[in-house]
């Protein structure tokens, strides 16, 4: 068995984050762990807080508590907001950890033994007012490519070209506001990630065939422009300090590394996390997965496009430049965009769900699901809320919900309340079993493929395949000749809610939990996949089975509920006959 290890971009600690955060990077890592576990893989699903840097400090100093105590609590209620959703990582850490000091301090020592380090005098802003350097986005104004006002420091959200400070025109403080610049001298390290290029650019090449054309093509770009010698230090007072017995001048300084630099280093501090929380008698090695990893570990990473650049080139050149066998990036799966009504979901101007207030608007299933089944994989994907309440209302509610409810109660109504026997399997039950063998097949590679998309349409085909049994054998009317008919086609379609239960899970773990327990059969229920073969057969769950039936597992949503929605969280109505932009 393959050993998978996978990542999740590490969210920012400055404030909760919104479903366009979500659904490009851990959702769909998540889809994929609890995918992989259900095979039988070794797997070790590894995300944390990405604490350090400007949004951190500016984040903290908005909620007027020191940088450590407002990433503490941040790191926490993000956590919780991720055990709402279903989000099992096997480690959620933090890139403030003693570990992600402790390992990038040590990537950094390596840097610099084989000469990729240098330090360099450079051109700072200096804000008279503030009495500080403005690095990254302590800085804002308007961006010289696309003119967008509000630029940061480090990249454009507008155009998402990495920036420098001094590239700003009409530039102010994002502190104080004050316009009272200058530019000062000061000293930096420098990544000369110019003398990797060429080993970047070879690893590229190996890898990027596999990769989706939007991972591939970011990082070539990117090659293509050339690889630039990268400041990766700071002037900050919260980040992964300087070694001071390599560079004293610069840790007397107070100079921490840039947030750009530890962050994906994180991935390997949370794993060290991982391994020093390992109980009594617990075996947890996180060198096996990082350092010295056999062909037998495959890693994944999971990001938004704008992430690319740094985890295809940056991190690489960062691991390669240790001259140390650190695991580099098998399968790089990037995502578009999700925005809110054609436009981006914004932290700062409150537009579009974030992920506290969907889990207090409906349960997490609703939004996996819909995220999943819309996922910005090819293009981006616009959220509306007539979209979703059309897609939940008719393939959680209608297909998967329905058949459920339909098939467990006219059954208890009419032969009571354990799985009824009647005739033997007959040709209609054996091409319904090749059907589902076929479907389940497609499913399993469409999310091996990481084609979310198409695994949740997979998915849903299956679903709706019980449906077209259920209609075309018509138990309701089969019971009024032979009972043991309609028992037959009820025994079948109660199999099919147990095999929905099982490979339903990785998209909607809640529902597939309550589908678990509908049935007395413990082995069944803690089935951890079904074979082609268990398809075919639709037989698991036995006649004389003791059921109950559930509540009702998806309330559809109201129009008055999406009058509501709409209300609360904005959003224009879609023109009539104008579809929204996920296709
Ligand atoms: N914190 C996510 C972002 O750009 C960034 C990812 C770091 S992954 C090492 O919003
Ligand atoms: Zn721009």
């Amino acid at each position: 068995m393959a050993r998978h290890l996978i990542t999740s971009a590490l969210p920012y600690i400055n404030g909760i984050k919104h479903l366009g955060n979500m659904v490009g990077s851990m959702l769909p890592a998540d889809v994929y762990a609890r995918y992989l576990r259900q095979r039988g893989h070794d797997v070790l699903y590894i995300c944390a807080t990405d604490e350090h840097g400007t949004p951190a400090e500016l984040a903290a100093q908005t909620a007027g508590l020191p940088v450590a105590e407002f990433c503490a609590q941040q790191h926490d209620a993000q956590k919780a907001i991720y055990d709402g959703f279903g989000l099992r990582f096997d480690y959620f850490g933090r890139t403030s950890s003693a570990q992600n000091i402790e390992i990038t301090q040590h990537f950094a020592r390596r840097l610099e033994e084989n000469g990729f380090i240098e330090e360099r005098t450079t051109r700072q802003v200096y804000s008279l007012a503030d009495g500080r350097f403005l690095p990254d986005r302590y800085i804002v104004g308007t961006c010289p490519y696309c003119g967008y006002e509000a630029a940061r420091g480090d990249q454009c959200e507008n155009c998402t070209r990495v920036l420098d400070p001094t590239d700003l025109l009409e530039a102010r403080s994002a502190v104080s506001g004050s316009t009272d610049l200058e530019v000062r001298e000061t000293k930096h390290l420098f990544l000369l990630q110019s003398k990797l290029e060429g080993e970047v650019a070879a690893f590229v090449e190996a890898h990027g065939k596999e990769w989706p054309t939007l991972s591939s093509s970011i990082a070539r770009k990117w090659l293509t422009e050339g690889l630039h010698d990268r400041a990766i230090t700071r002037d900050l007072e919260w980040g992964v300090p300087v070694p001071a017995d390599v560079w004293p001048d610069l840790a007397a300084e107070g100079k921490v590394f840039y947030v750009w630099f530890d962050a994906p280093i994180g991935y390997i501090g949370a794993t060290k996390e991982w391994s020093d929380a390992a109980g009594e008698g617990e075996e947890r090695d996180w060198r096996s997965w990082w350092f010295e990893a056999d062909e037998s570990v495959r890693y994944t990473e999971f990001m938004a496009k704008d992430n690319v650049p740094f985890h295809t080139v940056m991190f690489p050149a960062t691991e390669l430049g240790t001259r140390e066998p650190w695991k580099k990036v098998d399968y790089v799966k990037a995502f578009n965009w999700l925005t809110y009504y054609g436009g981006k979901f914004s932290t700062s101007q409150q537009r579009g769900i974030f992920t506290d207030a969907a889990l207090e608007l409906l349960p997490a299933d609703y939004w996996r699901y819909f995220l999943m089944a819309g996922a910005p994989e090819s293009d981006d994907a616009s959220f509306s809320w007539e979209l979703f309440s059309s897609v939940v209302n008719k393939d959680l509610a209608d297909t998967l919900g329905n058949f459920v409810n339909r098939v467990l109660s006219f059954s208890r109504k009419r032969f009571g309340d354990a799985v009824p026997a009647g005739h033997q399997a007959g040709e209609a039950e054996e091409r319904l079993g090749e059907e589902i063998a076929r479907l389940l097949a497609e499913y399993e590679e469409h999310v091996e493929a990481l084609q979310f998309r198409k695994a949740a349409f997979a998915l849903r085909a299956l679903w709706s395949a019980g449906n077209a049994y259920l209609e075309e054998k018509a138990p309701w009317l089969e019971i009024k000749t032979d009972q043991d008919a309609a028992a037959l086609t009820l025994r079948t379609a109660m199999n099919l809610i147990h095999l929905y239960a099982v490979v339903s899970e990785p998209f909607i773990p809640f529902t597939s939990r309550a589908l678990r327990a509908v049935f007395d059969a413990p082995e069944a229920a803690g089935a951890s996949w079904v074979t082609g073969e268990e398809a075919r057969a639709l037989g698991a769950v036995r006649a004389g089975t003791a059921f109950t039936v559930p509540s009702v597992l998806f309330a559809k949503i109201t129009d008055e509920d999406l009058e509501s929605f709409r209300e609360r969280f904005g959003g224009q109505v879609e023109q009539e006959g104008q579809q929204g932009q996920q296709g």
